[in-house]
């Protein structure tokens, strides 16, 4: 990701270790962000009952960080007892081979800074709300934590066979943007919804976007787009569904995925589950 951007990225790359790791400077925050910490909690905790999967709210009422800004230190003894997972701090975006190389160890780096109150309602990079708030609670799943770690392995093997587009729609209709089905109905598990005051009842609610159905492959080969509401969510199951469907070897699908032309991110296609088509005016021409 950091290497498809010509902008120049936020955050302090000057004194990370080679792993692009950072001592998170907690005593450095300052009130204003600490406050500014809490209003975003606040506006998002009142909505994530409603919006978000069972399993993100059990742990984020665990966590209980509606104080400030969380201290990684604090919160990684409970993560790793629960699974094995740590957090790492990091200056922002990282490339792609080291992001993977933390998820296939277990350690989910969560950048340092926060937004400014200008970006209350939207930023572009993932700052420390977005990466702690939207990740950090299903880390503590043991079926969502495994996914992750294998994701991450996938990733390193995946930049060999040129395959790093397939893996970064996977992970944006899953870990950023997927929805789940439960007892109480249509839930996210995604952390860029979670993060998102906007996106949280739209995923949801809206009559717009298209829900359809997970499909490994049909996911591989559908674009995203990054500076508006999605346009189509993929529903999974359970937490088993995302995790089985990443046991395979990837290397026969990226072969056939590397000759089809990829699908637009409004397109509902002949073989999909679709549990709601979108009524967006924008699809009607
Ligand atoms: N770095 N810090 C950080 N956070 C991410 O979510 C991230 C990244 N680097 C690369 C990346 N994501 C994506 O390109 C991969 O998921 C494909
Ligand atoms: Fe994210």
């Amino acid at each position: 990701m950091a290497g498809e951007t010509d902008h120049k990225l936020r955050g302090n790359y000057e004194h990370m270790r080679p792993d692009y790791t950072v001592d998170q400077p907690w005593r450095e925050y300052s009130q204003a962000e600490h406050e500014l910490w809490r209003r975003l909690y606040q506006r998002q905790a009142s909505l994530v009952p409603k919006y978000a999967c069972q399993e993100f709210n059990d742990s984020l009422n665990a966590l209980d960080c509606s104080a400030g800004i969380p201290d990684f230190a604090e919160v990684n003894p409970k993560l790793k007892a629960a699974t094995s997972w740590e957090i790492v701090a990091v200056p922002g975006l990282l490339p792609d081979k080291t992001f993977f190389e933390h998820l296939a160890n277990r350690r989910f780096p969560v950048t340092v800074w926060l937004r400014t109150p200008e970006e209350f309602d939207y930023i572009v990079e993932p700052d420390i709300f977005h990466d702690f708030f939207g990740h950090v609670p299903l880390l503590f799943n043991p079926v969502f934590a495994d996914y992750l770690e294998a994701y991450g392995k996938g990733g390193l093997k995946a930049e060999g066979l040129n395959a790093l587009d397939f893996l970064a729609r996977l992970y944006w209709y899953t870990v950023e943007f997927g929805l789940i089905e439960t007892r109480k109905g249509l839930r996210t598990y995604g952390a860029g919804i979670i993060s998102s005051g906007g996106e949280l009842p739209y995923c949801i609610d809206s009559a717009d976007p298209n829900r359809i159905g997970f499909d490994l492959m049909r996911i591989m080969n559908t674009r995203y787009k990054i500076d508006t509401y999605q346009e189509t969510y993929f529903v999974i199951r359970d937490f088993k569904e995302l995790f089985d469907a990443t046991a395979p070897d990837f290397t026969p699908y990226y072969a056939q995925l590397h000759g089809k032309a990829p699908h637009a991110p409004w397109e509902v296609l002949p073989g999909d589950r679709v549990l709601h088509r979108g009524q967006s005016p924008r699809r009607a021409a």
